[in-house]
């Protein structure tokens, strides 16, 4: 079996507590297996650019990071990363900011990245690379002479043609994509969204899943990630998750709760889902009192401007909202700015009614997802769900509704609130079965196990445009 490379921003940790999230423990079991290696940045900044990675190898597998200056993650990281390829690829040109020296320092990072890395190679190893801060990784690597089989799987949605040609360095940016051998996405319709950019704009050919194109070929796919099912449910169930959800319970004194769960991001649409709680209340007296609405949102990449507002906007509506409706003995909305374990994460999604999860765009989406492994099918809560989520398309036994229509939202509340038990668990027997069928390694081992079998590499496989 080839050794694994996994290359990512941030390198995640390979045991204890911390790597309890479903992806960091699929890619971690993964590397154990093939006693592989995980590289990318430490977290730490230096005053100059690193010039070796650091290696900690433990159990047969290998940590290598490099340290960042502050311009560099001012560059790569908050700029090119953050403000213009993440709002885009979210569909928010608004917010994209076109700026040539985010570009340049993205650039650089790529090729320091490559630079540091290959050193490290060995001759047969499969490199699985994740997502859109490293979109120009293969390439660079590529000139450095690699000739190992590289695989890209990008964690967000891919934007529309119309959409990814307002920015300037696209078709540098897909060229570049192209010198990987297997490009994986979560949907279908971000697939169709490659494709489409590939054959129309870059002149391309699509055989089956190889596209060519710039004298380039790939295998694009779409495989949707899932969540580690089985053992989410567990801890759930758990003596420990049940004590904790039993507390919170006596807080709310029993009412009916309705949960969010996201980092505090403009794409998770909690405005949106602000204003369709509001909605509820408005429209159906008889929730007042009977519903509890918690949304927990910690701060994320609070050095980026728009972060600072979204946060600004969602307390203002909050105290709005409590202002008007509250009573002595009830507050609808507590809104909790910080992260929790993932135990008491599993605790409070069983012990809520409603699992409300409405992005306005979302590669996946895995709160989804945990939401339902976590429900007692007994008595399972109701999953909420936007339609612009990428698991939409496999999670159809939800209640799929439309985030910008806050009426409709909050039918979809209110429909939720009095579901019979016989349909819920019917619905949640039908989603739990693809969560069960779908689970993270097994979208780990349909990736690698395609990235397994493309051909050797051929440099310069000559394509129409070459
Ligand atoms: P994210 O945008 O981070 O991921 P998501 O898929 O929802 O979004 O994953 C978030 C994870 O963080 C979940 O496991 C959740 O439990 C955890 N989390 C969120 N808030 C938390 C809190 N307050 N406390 C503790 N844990 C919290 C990106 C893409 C998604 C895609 C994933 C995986 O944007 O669309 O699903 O990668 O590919």
């Amino acid at each position: 079996m080839s050794r694994l490379v996994v290359v990512s921003n941030r390198v995640g940790p390979l045991r204890g507590a911390a790597r309890a999230g479903g992806l960091a423990v699929a890619l971690a079991d993964a590397l154990q297996r093939r006693r592989g290696l995980w590289f990318g940045w430490s977290g730490e900044l230096a005053e100059s650019p690193a010039v070796r990675a650091r290696t900690q190898t433990t159990a047969g597998v290998t940590r290598a990071t490099l340290d960042l200056t502050q311009a560099e993650l001012d560059d790569y990281y908050n700029g090119f990363a953050n403000r213009c390829l993440w709002p885009l690829f979210h569909y928010r040109l608004d917010l994209a900011a076109f700026d040539r020296r985010f570009y340049d320092g993205y650039q650089r990072v790529n090729r320091r990245f490559a630079q540091t890395l290959a050193p490290l190679l060995h001759d047969d190893d499969l490199v699985w690379v994740h997502d859109y801060h490293l979109l120009p990784f293969a390439e660079t690597l590529r000139e450095m002479g690699a000739q190992q089989k590289l695989g890209f799987f990008l964690h967000i949605p891919f934007p529309v043609r119309e959409l990814l040609t307002a920015l300037p360095s696209a078709d540098r940016l897909v060229r570049a994509l192209m010198a990987y051998d297997l490009i994986g996405f979560q949907t279908e319709g971000d697939l169709q969204a490659f494709r489409d950019y590939v054959l129309r704009e870059a002149g391309g050919i699509i055989d089956g899943e190889t596209l060519r194109a710039y004298g380039r070929k790939v295998i694009a796919r779409a495989f949707p990630i899932g969540i580690d099912t089985a053992q989410f449910a567990q801890m759930a169930r758990s003596e420990d998750a049940r004590r904790d959800a039993e507390r919170l319970k006596a807080a709310i004194f029993n009412r009916a709760q309705i949960i969010g769960v996201d980092r505090l991001d403009y794409t998770k649409g909690l405005p949106e889902r602000f204003l369709a709680y509001q909605k509820l209340l408005e429209d159906y007296p008889d929730a007042h009192g009977q519903v509890s609405f918690l949304q927990i949102a910690p701060t994320s990449r609070g050095d980026v401007p728009e972060y600072v507002h979204i946060r600004e906007e969602l307390e203002t509506l909050a105290g709005h909202i409590n202002g008007r409706f509250a009573q002595f003995d009830w507050t609808p909305l507590r809104y909790i700015n910080r992260a929790i374990t993932r135990r008491q994460l599993a605790g409070l999604y069983r012990m809520s009614h409603i699992g409300f999860v409405t992005p306005l765009r979302d590669g996946m989406n895995l709160v989804a997802k945990e939401y339902v492994a976590a429900q007692d099918p007994v008595d399972p809560g109701v999953l909420v769900l936007s339609r612009f989520a990428g698991c939409a398309r496999q999670m159809t036994a939800a209640l799929i509704v439309n985030p910008y229509d806050v009426a409709g939202v909050a039918e979809a509340l209110q429909t939720a609130r009095h579901m019979a038990v016989e349909e819920r668990r019917e619905r949640h027997a039908e989603l739990m079965r693809g969560l069960i069928e779908n689970d993270v390694s097994r979208w780990c081992d349909d990736f690698l196990g395609v990235l397994d079998r493309v051909g050797p590499h051929a440099p310069g496989d000559a394509g129409p445009s070459a």
